[in-house]
């Protein structure tokens, strides 16, 4: 069923009730699926924790760190009734990669891959920087995926408002299958808003299997190594 919220609904209900659930570091961790899941995934130090934390108008929701790579688990939140994020490790450190890069490549993948309701995932790029090689990678691994993206441009208070229409611009060139990134930035109050509606939009398009949102099909699985 299609359930289609007025705007801004979802937001309101959101704002400062959402939890944490649990830190799971295997898949068997994790508590049975139940309700819609969506992953955070992105760089570390993208703005992930904070995002949410923002997003859900909580201080202290997911932990945000100046230090990278400090998030290993995976980490579920519920945010509404039937609607939870996981918060990812995030790739692209190589200090922690080269110590077991095995173990967080099959964590994300065995999430991504075997959790029956993860329903789509946030993609989280550094509006500052478009195209580096660990996000054309994890773009590859997403394509390959085949679940829902919602790409999301942070930390967009450091760049100036042309500089991030030519940033989107950039990222369409690139990854435009995703649709238009949405502009965020925890300095800014709007920014809650314009990415709530934008998710329930998307999220509604997720729940009524518009063609668009299909798998592709590929032969073979891109098995993630940029974390
Ligand atoms: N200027 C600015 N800094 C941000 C923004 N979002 C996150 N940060 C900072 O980026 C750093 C990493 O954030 P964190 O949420 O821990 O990243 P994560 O590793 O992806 O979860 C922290 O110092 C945050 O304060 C943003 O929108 N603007
Ligand atoms: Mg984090």
């Amino acid at each position: 069923m299609v359930i289609n919220y007025p705007a801004g609904l979802l937001m309101k209900q959101i704002s400062g009730t959402a939890q944490f659930i649990c830190s799971a570091s295997c898949f068997a961790q994790l508590p049975p699926p139940e309700g819609d899941e969506f992953a955070l995934v992105g760089r570390s130090n993208v703005g992930k924790s904070s995002f949410m934390n923002h997003a859900c108008a909580m201080h202290k929701l997911a932990r945000t760190s100046k230090r990278p790579g400090t998030t290993v688990c995976i980490n579920l939140f519920k945010l509404g009734e039937t609607l939870y994020w996981v918060d990812l490790p995030g790739y692209g450190y190589a200090h922690r990669a080269k110590k077991e890069p095995e173990r967080w490549g099959a964590l994300i993948d065995d999430y991504s891959r075997k959790r029956g309701n993860l329903k789509g995932v946030i993609w989280m790029v550094d509006s500052r920087h478009i195209g580096v090689d660990m996000d054309c990678r994890a773009y590859a691994w997403l394509h390959d995926l085949g679940k829902p993206v919602l790409p999301i441009l942070a930390k967009a208070d450091k760049l100036s408002a042309p500089m991030q229409r030519s940033q989107i611009r950039e990222f369409m060139k690139r990854f435009g299958r995703f649709g238009e990134p949405v502009i965020y930035s925890i300095h800014e109050h709007a920014a809650r808003q314009r990415f709530w509606e934008r998710f329930e939009g998307w999220r509604n398009c997720v729940f009524s299997g518009a063609p668009s949102f299909q798998s592709s099909h590929h032969h073979f699985p891109i098995r993630l190594r940029v974390w």
